[in-house]
């Protein structure tokens, strides 16, 4: 009965080396569907659906808890997903990235400005301004949708000169909303390998933060919680990837983001 790990593609295996990092006695099935990605210009209604059959396959798999390691699928499907159908399933759950990186945001900044680097189908449902004022109503959320960022990774731009273009461009922006951010968060499964670009156009002392540290704290404070589904969890320490695409293409471009080889199914 592994953890399941879903993302609309490659992204989520940023976050997964984080979990794998923090929790890695337990056994992990990562499912990409990478034959409908990207998600992030697409409609709630097509990223719910395509979210809850990928969940309804990895529960079918025995996981008994699914991350949405994507931020596009935590902010359009995981709510309705929860309220529409996790009550005929009372020993499973799904959660997602973005409450284990919103009830930290406090911490992130000094100023109280804080930027959300997303793309475009997170920023326009608001998840993490709707969120963060749940938690820190004195925060002043600013959010800069990077529709390029996504592609320029899945192509392996990230580190060309090509992306530095659009990194400058999307900061800029940002920045443009409010001058005194000291703090952003990368809303992306995909952008922490631009950190590099990101941090050499940002002054030292603007906090970037990453989301997998942050949701695999989370994951382990709520695995000691949550024992009545801990207990479903095995622990041989297996690590299995699907993909909805080819296996022999996700093998190829996984390590990029998971860092090291991985023989997807
Ligand atoms: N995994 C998506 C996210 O975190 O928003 C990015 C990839 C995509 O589908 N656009």
């Amino acid at each position: 009965q592994p953890i399941g790990i879903f993302d609309s593609g490659y992204g989520g295996l940023t976050v997964m080396r984080d979990i794998v990092k923090l929790l890695p006695e337990y056994d992990y099935l990562y499912l990409g569907d990478n034959a409908r990605t990207p998600y992030g210009n697409r409609s709630f209604e097509t990223v719910y659906h395509y979210t809850w059959q990928c969940v309804q396959y990895l529960f079918s798999c025995n996981c008994h808890l699914v991350i949405l390691a994507c931020n596009t699928a935590s902010a359009k499907a995981l709510r309705t997903i929860q309220q529409r159908h996790l009550p005929a399933f009372p020993d499973r759950r799904v959660l997602g990235v973005i409450r284990p990186t919103t009830e930290k945001a406090r911490a992130f900044t000094r100023s109280g400005a804080l930027g959300i680097l997303a793309t475009q189908g997170t920023v326009q449902s608001e998840s993490y301004v709707i969120e963060i004022r749940k938690f820190f109503p004195e925060l002043r959320v600013y959010q800069q949708a990077c529709p390029m960022w996504v592609p320029l990774v899945e192509n392996g731009e990230h580190e060309g000169p090509g992306a530095d273009y659009f990194v400058q461009k999307y900061l800029h922006e940002l920045f443009h909303q409010a001058a005194d951010l000291d703090a952003i968060v990368l809303a992306c499964t995909h952008y922490p390998l631009l950190i590099p670009k990101i941090k050499a156009f940002l002054p030292k002392q603007i906090q970037v933060i990453s989301q997998g540290p942050l949701v695999a704290a989370s994951l382990k404070d709520y695995l000691h919680r949550h024992p009545e589904i801990e207990q479903h969890c095995s622990k041989t320490g297996r690590r299995d990837f699907l993909t909805t695409d080819s296996a022999t293409l996700f093998s190829r471009q996984a390590s990029i983001f998971y860092g090291e080889q991985v023989d997807a199914r």
